[in-house]
Parts: C-alpha cells; structure tokens; sequence
C-alpha cells in the first residue's frame, strides 16, 4: 500500500535546510574555492531542497592543513583527557536538543522513514557520543617485563612500557544510507584518541554533518580539530585518500571504492579502516522459531529500503519449511507502507537517488532474467521520487546474479535448502566474497553455535539479525573491509602504540 502526502517539516529544520550550506574549515565557514555547489535532492519528490559548496582539492588541502596544525601545534592533545571528553559530552547535549531537525534533515536527505529517524537520533547523539566520551579518559597503555640485556655493560635495571598515542589527523569518509549514524560513529573514536579530523560526507546526503560542524563550533572544539567539507567522491574524496598530511583515513562505501582508497593511500602508506559491502546470509533452520525470524526477516531486510551494508539479502531455507517462510515474508513485505519518510504512516520510504533506483531496477531485471521466481514488487513506481516496492525472488540458485552481488535496495532473494547437512548449510552461506554479517534460526543451541562458528563473518546473530551495537563491533572479513567501526576496536585504529624502554 502507498501513502502519497508528505507532511511539512518543523519551521526549525525549514529554516536550516534552507538556508548557507558553506564549508567548515578550521572553525570557519567559507565558500568552495571553485564555487562549485552541489544540489540536495528530496528523494521522495525528486526535487531539490538546498544547495552545498563542493569542496575542490584545494579545499581538501586547506583542511587537511587545518587539522594537521591542530594535531601538531593546536591545544588539542595538550588540554587533557577529561577536557576531551566533557567537549564530547556537551556535543552529545547539543545533538540530543536538536533531535528533531536532525531526524527531518535526515528523512529529507535520504528518504529513510521518520520512525526510524527519529528513533536513531538521540541514540546516536546521546550514547554513541557519550560511550566514545566515556573512552577518552580509558586510554591506557601497559607495564611489561624485561628481561635483561646478555652484553657486558649493558643495563640491568630498566623499565618498559606502551603508550597509547592518537594517530595524528584522520579523514573520513561517509557513505549517504545513514550519515549522521556514521558520522558520529566515526568521529566519536577519533576524537577521543585525540586525533584531529577532515571529514566529507556524502555528496547526496551532506546536511546532518553540517549540522553537526555548527553544533561543535558551538561546544567550543578547538580550531582545525573537527572540519567538514562535503564534496564530490571523485574529487575531494579521491583528494582527501591521497593527501600526503593525512595519516589514518576510515572509509565507509562499495568496496570497488574501497580498492581505490588503498590504492590513493600507497603514497604515505596511510592507516586505512574500510567498511563496505556485504551480502548477508540469514539462515532458517527446520526448527526455527517463524514467529520470530519472519518479521525480523521483513525488518532488517527492508530496513533503510533494503540500502543497508548488514542486510539479510540472501535468505536460505530448509526445504521443510520454505513454502512457509516465503508466504510469511511476502505478506509482511505487502504490509508496508510506501511513502515520503515524513508521512508518519511510512515504513518504506524512497531510494536515496535516481542513480541507486536504477541500479536496483537493473538487478532486480537481471534476476527475472535468470529465472529466479518474483513473488512481490519487482517494479519502481509510477510516481515522483525514487520508490521500489519491496521485492522478495524465491528458487534462487548461488550462480544467480542477485544472489552473489550486494543490491542495496529493497530486495530479498530465498534459496530452498535441500541438505541437513550443517557443513552444506554452512558451505552455502560462505559461498560469497563478502562476510559482514548473518544469522542463523533455530532452537536447537549446537546446530546455533555450530553455524554461528562456522559462518565466516564479522557479525554473526543466533535468532537475531542486526546491525550490532556501539559496544560491539561492525566490520567485515573477506571483501566486506578492513577493521571495525564501534565498540573499542574503532578506538585502536585511531590510535598507535609507542613502546618506551628506560634503563636507569
Ligand atoms: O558508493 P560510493 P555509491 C555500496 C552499495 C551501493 C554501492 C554504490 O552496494 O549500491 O556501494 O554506492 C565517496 N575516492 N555501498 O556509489 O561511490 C563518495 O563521495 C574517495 C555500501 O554511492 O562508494 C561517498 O562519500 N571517495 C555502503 C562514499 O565514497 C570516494 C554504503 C561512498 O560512495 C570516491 C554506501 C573516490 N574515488 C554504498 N568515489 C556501506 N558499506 O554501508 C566515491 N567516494
């Protein structure tokens, strides 16, 4: 079913939305150098609501330089690790005030359902924010033994130790499916290390993060130590990958993206985290719970309109129960509400741009092609926006296009388990380049930890499907990244570890 109105925005977001989206650069807002503007489009309506200076390379450089002063020379590593936190903590109450127009301006930029937005706001502002505040003042190195040197002369009294030291200025790159998520789940880790940060949102979704520079501005960050500078990909991004001042740089997007950010930062042999694309298993077992894994299968697979990296996209099912399973999914698909993400009645809101809904239209062609069977959807609507219907392909095979590639759009395929075999069960949901996430249902608690052991996959759920937690860890083996984003294993990676040996 659809909803058609999209009721208007609070005047707060309205008044932000429409007013100067300039750069932020060492605590300053200043024009594009080439004056370059990019358009933000309404993805439920096609039509443009702001427009965004572009930052150019030179505009890269200047924040690089920004944020390289502030780690060398700025007061930044200097004022103490509770002072970092208590900035933290009081850019977390400004977030959380302002909860509302981050959740419209999110809504507006991406299409995601207000529901969600509105529920993801004050987590990510208040905990995510506060748990990497929490971090700052926890950094800490270790005493070790030493054993004494074998050389005539040589010291016998000595003492080594680690210190934990931030890595210096990190870049980062966000991706457009949750921006203000992923930028505070990015920024929060650097910061507390005590690094310094040049940021580029996406080019479709820059708002949230400008948003939030105005609010760091405000919490009283020191000049260079937070800059935001949306920009095209391939120019203030592949900028940003190659800059010799930057040394650590978190990347969040499609891995053919992901290879190019290795490549661009060969030259300085920068640090690199990379969280890209996955193409999650979900696992249904004969004893499973279909109460339970059906609405999480229609949930997390549709969640952010399927343009999610932790997806349950490819759905295998015993045999047993797949006829079962399929119609479950099909109804809780045909249940949702198609709509602008404002339309409190929405739970499927628009493809974030035209780009994304043909993308989507051409694997959900190509599965058609390859003989997968179309249960639901299948079509984009007739409509204003960038809207597909939820898509669900049953007797799909693993040769199949739409079963090996990530979609990243609202579409599920379902291939019948014909085996008992765990190994074959476990072989089937291994048989893909990527391994971000996946689950596994049933009740039965060996054939649970037998598959949870065997999937090879930075998240794995038992009975449960999701994006993990800011205490846990998101990331990928395989082609699915490098690293991990939340939890304190984002932490390492804005940090270095100096070991320091004293004979006395
Ligand atoms: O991603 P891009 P796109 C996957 C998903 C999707 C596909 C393409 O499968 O369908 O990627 O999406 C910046 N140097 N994911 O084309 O291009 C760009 O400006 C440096 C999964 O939108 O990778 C943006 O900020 N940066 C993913 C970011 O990279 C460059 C989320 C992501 O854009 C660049 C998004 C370059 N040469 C897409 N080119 C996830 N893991 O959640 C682009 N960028």
């Amino acid at each position: 079913p659809e909803v058609l109105d999209a009721p208007s925005m609070a005047a707060a977001t309205e008044q932000f939305i429409s007013g100067e989206h300039q750069l932020f650069i060492n605590n300053m807002w200043v024009d594009a150098s080439s004056n370059e503007m990019l358009n933000v489009i309404n993805p439920a309506s096609g039509e443009t609501i702001a427009t965004v200076s572009a930052a150019s390379a030179e505009d890269i450089d200047a924040a690089v330089n920004a944020a390289r002063q502030a780690f060398d020379h700025g007061p930044w590593r200097t004022m103490g690790a509770t002072a970092r936190a208590e900035l933290l903590l009081k850019l977390a109450d400004l977030v959380a005030a302002q909860g509302q127009t981050f959740a419209e301006t999110e809504v507006l930029c991406t299409g995601m359902p207000m529901a969600t937005a509105a529920a993801m706001a004050p987590i990510v502002a208040r905990d995510w924010l506060r748990y990497y505040a929490g971090w700052a003042t926890k950094i800490s190195g270790e005493t070790l033994a030493q054993d004494p040197l074998p050389f005539p002369g040589a010291a016998t009294e000595s003492f080594l130790m680690t210190r934990k030291e931030p890595v210096g200025v990190a870049a980062q790159i966000v991706p457009w499916n949750f921006p203000l998520g992923m930028t505070i789940m990015k920024l929060g880790p650097a910061l507390a290390a005590g690094c310094t940060v040049v940021l580029k949102p996406d080019e479709h979704t820059p708002l949230s993060a400008l948003l939030l520079a105005r609010l760091t501005k405000e919490a009283g960050f020191p000049d260079g130590v937070i800059n935001i500078v949306p920009g095209y990909g391939h120019v203030a991004g592949a900028a940003l990958a190659e800059h010799p001042l930057v040394d650590k740089i978190s990347f969040t997007g499609s891995t053919e993206v992901g290879r190019k950010i290795v490549d661009a930062c060969k030259g300085n042999l920068k640090k690199v985290t990379l969280e890209l694309g996955g193409k999650s298993p979900f696992i249904v077992m004969p004893d499973a719970d279909l109460t339970k894994a059906i609405p999480m299968a229609v949930m997390q697979g549709y969640f952010l309109q399927g343009q999610n990296c932790v997806c349950p996209s490819r759905m295998l099912v015993h045999h047993s129960i797949y006829d079962q399973f399929i119609e479950g999914v099909k109804a809780g698909a045909e249940s949702l509400m198609i709509g602008p993400g404002l339309n409190p009645e929405t739970t499927l809101g628009p493809l974030v741009s035209a780009r994304q809904l043909s993308r989507v239209q051409s694997y959900v062609d190509a599965g058609k092609a390859e003989g997968a069977e179309l249960i639901s959807g299948g079509a984009a609507l007739d409509r204003p926006g960038h809207f597909m219907p939820p898509t669900l392909f049953a007797g799909c095979n693993r040769e199949m296009k739409i079963v090996r590639e990530e979609i990243f759009g609202p579409v599920l395929t379902v291939t019948k388990l014909a085996t008992d075999d765990i190994a074959e069960v476990i072989d089937y949901a291994n048989d893909t380049v990527y391994g971000l996430n996946g689950s596994v249902w049933t009740e039965n608690i060996g054939t649970a930890m037998r598959i949870s052991s065997g999937v090879r996959s930075g998240i794995v759920g038992i009975n449960a499907h999701t994006m993990s937690d800011i205490h846990g860890g998101l990331g990928g083996y395989k082609q699915s990244g490098w690293g991990r984003e939340m939890g304190s294993e984002s932490l390492d990676a804005y940090l270095e570890t100096k070991t320091v040996i004293m004979h006395y």
